[in-house]
């Protein structure tokens, strides 16, 4: 038998359990990007406050595309373990906020219905840096609309993904929505009440969830003693912290009270957080995915890959952050991608790098050139980029690219080792991954095309070196 409600209370006392009734209530929080983050970071923040009494947190998760695992989480009443690992030890939870489940391509109504329901405080979202389209603006819209035109309170939408600013991002996909609509009355009243009473902050949340893996359904059939389709495995360390914008604002005590910061300074924390951590995630994960190295912990174990990583953001991210405590941040965070429970690997955080690296490298380079400081880092980093879209590693083992440019990625790519130049010219001419001035800087342009060389004909290991040498 699997983990289910009934099945709930015959698992043993090492597994913390939801105590709190999970029926009684409709859910109050509807969220849009049911993936393995989700579930063992905010939905764990909500397990807590349902556990203090509060009935409102109550989860209603919305897969964008993916059945499978809908079928899984309802066939499970809607609970999963998750390990939590960290120097402290292990320990296994059951969270248990996650209440109802839909697929948004083929249950879109009942996703509308939903943000439209009375009992719909907050929607939350973590839909990846590629999901700020017009159709999810739609999908918004449609159900604040229905909201608006029963009469019923305002809400918090809160986007929960890697962009800076997501909250601006996500209520300027919304506005723009609007403004597709012809003019009418209504539509302008439509928008008064949403700016009056919806609310949308920006946040940055925080915790490394690596995508299930077998060791760890194996892992949670042990721990459990029955078998768990959807266990999750993570580290003890989380963060959140969301702009106090909140559309009730005794939200924010209450969300306090769970450990999340609601501050006026999101801004602050999204910049460290993006550049430092994510930065140099996707660093670790391209060089790993060219290396041949699976996991960002089998990359952060290697000296010069951890004192690559330690130096890219000391020297080339931290003197452009605007939160001074950066160098415990470093240090926590090495820590954290050392953490061998994890199992991260380097080709999940890969994927969609044309999408992640323009939140996560130019500002930092932006920085190193206005004050006219090295920025050799991030160039041996960018190569490292280029010789990942060949699409086989220092081993000749093929790997996929994930990404919504795979097909023009891999087609500038595959040229690299005759005309490396050119290709190299070719990837970093891309605006949508790079700005717009970045392509113009010969500078820039000349060191990615050194490390580039290098890279090609000595190994990424042995550039780094040379780079720690030179640079030392
Ligand atoms: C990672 C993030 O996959 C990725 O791009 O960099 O998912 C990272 O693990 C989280 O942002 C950590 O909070």
């Amino acid at each position: 038998m699997s983990l289910s409600a009934l099945s709930l209370s015959a698992l043993g006392h090492h597994v913390q359990t939801p105590g709190y009734d999970r029926t009684q209530h409709t859910p109050g929080v509807l969220h849009l990007g049911l993936g393995a983050f989700h579930r063992a970071h905010q939905a764990m923040v909500f397990d807590q406050l349902l556990a203090c009494g509060d009935t409102r947190w109550g989860i209603h998760g919305v897969a964008m595309t993916r059945p499978d695992l809908v079928n899984l989480l309802r066939a499970q009443d809607g609970l999963y373990a998750v390990r939590v690992a960290d120097d402290q030890g292990l320990r296994w939870q059951v969270p248990g906020a996650l209440w109802r489940m839909s697929v948004a391509t083929t249950e879109r109504d009942a996703v509308v219905q939903a943000i439209a329901s009375p009992s719909t405080r907050w929607v939350t979202l973590t839909v990846t840096e590629k999901g700020y389209t017009p159709p999810l603006g739609q999908l918004l819209t449609e159900g604040l609309r229905l909201r608006h035109q029963a009469g019923l309170s305002g809400i918090t939408i809160a986007s929960c993904d890697n962009l800076q600013g997501n909250g601006h991002k996500l209520q300027a996909l919304v506005h723009a929505q609007i403004a597709t609509h012809e003019h009418s009355v209504q539509d302008a009243d439509f928008l008064c009440w949403l700016d009056a009473h919806c609310a949308f902050p920006s946040s940055m949340v925080d915790r490394i969830v690596p995508a299930a893996t077998a060791e760890v359904m194996a892992a949670a059939q042990e721990a459990l003693g029955r078998a768990d389709h959807c266990a999750l495995s993570t580290e003890g360390f989380w963060e959140w912290v969301i702009e106090d914008r909140l559309a009730d604002p005794a939200d924010a005590a209450l969300l306090r009270s769970a450990g999340v910061r609601v501050t006026g300074d999101v801004h602050s924390y999204e910049e460290a957080k993006l550049r430092l951590l994510n930065g140099s995630h996707t660093a670790m994960a391209l060089i790993g995915a060219v290396t041949g190295r699976p996991f960002i912990a089998s990359c952060i174990g290697v000296p010069h890959i951890r004192s690559f990583v330690h130096r890219l953001m000391s020297r080339e991210v931290a003197p452009h952050l605007a939160r001074s405590d950066w160098a415990d941040y470093r240090d926590a965070l090495i820590a954290r991608f050392g953490n061998p429970y994890l199992k991260h690997s380097v080709h999940q955080i890969a994927t969609d790098s044309s999408q992640k690296i323009p939140q996560r490298w130019p500002a930092s380079i932006w920085g190193q050139i206005a004050q006219g400081a090295s920025f050799e880092h991030h160039a041996l980093a960018a190569a490292v980029y280029v010789r990942y879209t060949l699409g086989v590693d220092e081993q000749a083992q093929a790997y996929a690219l994930n990404d919504p440019q795979a097909a023009s990625l891999l087609a500038m790519g595959a040229a690299q080792r005759s005309e490396p130049e050119a290709c190299v010219r070719a990837l970093l001419a891309l605006e949508n991954l790079w700005g717009k001035a970045l392509p113009k800087h010969a500078a820039w342009t000349a060191r990615v095309t050194h490390w580039h060389q290098r890279v090609m004909t000595h190994g990424v290991d042995q550039a780094i070196q040379q780079l720690l040498e030179q640079e030392a």
